[in-house]
C-alpha cells in the first residue's frame, strides 16, 4: 500500500497520508511522494487540494524510527529535502489547500497542516507542537505561521510546553477555522472542498497570494498589490460569468478561468 493515496475527482486533488499504523508519521518515501502529488495538483484539472490522514490520526510528524536509524537521512536532508519543499509547494500552489484534521496532528504534521489555506478539524482531533519534548525546535514553518495565527505569547507557550490542545481550543485560539462533530466531519470537510472546487479559482489564487504577501509587507505595498490583483481578477472569465449570473438572477457556472 502506498504511503500517500491520491486521486483527482470532481476537480479536487485528494492527498491522504497513509501510514496509519505509524499515525501517518513522515518517512522519506512519504515526504517525497507528497511533493510529487502536490506537483500533480498544479494541473488545471485540480481546483482545490484536500489533505487528510488515514485511520485515527492526521500525522505524528517525523517518523522517529527513521531518525533513530544510523543509515537514515540526516537533519539537513529532512528539512531541506522533505519538509521545506512540502511547505513551499503548498504555499505556492495557485489554488486553495484544505487540511482536514481527522485526529492527532503533532510536530511537522501539525505545522504542515497550519500552513494550509483552510484548516478544519474533527472534534476529537488535537494539535501538539511536540518538538520541545524531544529537545528539538519547531520546524515546517511553525515558527512563521503559528505566532501569526494565534499571537506570539500563545505560540511561544505551546511550542515550549509541548502541550496537547483539543480541536475546540485550537478553533477558539484562531489556529484553525472550524471544528465539526466527528460523525459529520468527513462530509462537512469534503463539502468545503467541493464548494472551493466550483469557485473562481484564479480569484482564490490571487487572494492566497495577497494574504501571503500581507505577512511581510507594508500597507502601501499591500494596497498596491490589491490594485494589481483586482485588475487581474477583473479580467478573468469567471469574473465576467459572476457578474452576468448575478444580473440574470441565476447560479454562476465558474470554470476556473
Ligand atoms: C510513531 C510516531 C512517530 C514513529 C506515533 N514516529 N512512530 C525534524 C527534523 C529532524 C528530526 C526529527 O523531526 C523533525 C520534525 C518533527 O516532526 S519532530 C516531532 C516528531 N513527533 C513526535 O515527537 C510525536 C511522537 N508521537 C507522540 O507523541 C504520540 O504518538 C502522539 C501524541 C502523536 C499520539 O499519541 P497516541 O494517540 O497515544 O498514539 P501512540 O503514541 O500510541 O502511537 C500509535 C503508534 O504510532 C505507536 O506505535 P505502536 O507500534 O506502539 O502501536 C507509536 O509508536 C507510533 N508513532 N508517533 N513520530
Amino acid at each position: 500500500m502506498s504511503s500517500i493515496l491520491f486521486e483527482i475527482k470532481d476537480s479536487i486533488g485528494s492527498i491522504i497520508l497513509n501510514r496509519p499504523e505509524k499515525l501517518n508519521s513522515f518517512n522519506r518515501e512519504m515526504a517525497l511522494l507528497m511533493q510529487e502529488k502536490l506537483d500533480e495538483c498544479k494541473s488545471k484539472d485540480v481546483r482545490c487540494v484536500y489533505i487528510t490522514g488515514a485511520g485515527k490520526g492526521f500525522s505524528a510528524g517525523q517518523d522517529l524510527s527513521e531518525v533513530a536509524d544510523p543509515n537514515g537521512p540526516g537533519f539537513n536532508e529532512i528539512l531541506s529535502e522533505h519538509y521545506n519543499p512540502i511547505i513551499t509547494r503548498i504555499r505556492k500552489l495557485e489554488k486553495p489547500v484544505v487540511a482536514a484534521i481527522n485526529g492527532v496532528a503533532a510536530g511537522a504534521g501539525a505545522n504542515i497542516a497550519l500552513c494550509c489555506d483552510i484548516v478544519i478539524a474533527a472534534r476529537s482531533a488535537s494539535f501538539i507542537q511536540a518538538f520541545s519534548k524531544i529537545g528539538l525546535v519547531p520546524d515546517s514553518s511553525g515558527t512563521f505561521f503559528l505566532p501569526r495565527l494565534i499571537g506570539w505569547q500563545k505560540a511561544s507557550a505551546l511550542m515550549m510546553l509541548g502541550e496537547k490542545i483539543s480541536a475546540e481550543e485550537a478553533e477558539k485560539m484562531g489556529m484553525i477555522y472550524k471544528v465539526f462533530p466527528d460523525e459529520d466531519f468527513v462530509e462537512a470537510a469534503s463539502n468545503i472542498a467541493k464548494q472551493l472546487a466550483q469557485m473562481p479559482t484564479l480569484g482564490l489564487a490571487y487572494t492566497k497570494t495577497l494574504l501571503s504577501n500581507s505577512m511581510i509587507s507594508h500597507l502601501d505595498d499591500q494596497l498596491q498589490d490589491e490594485n494589481i490583483f483586482q485588475q487581474r481578477a477583473g479580467q478573468t472569465a469567471d469574473y465576467k460569468e459572476g457578474v452576468k449570473a448575478f444580473m440574470e438572477k441565476r447560479k454562476p457556472n465558474f470554470r476556473g478561468e
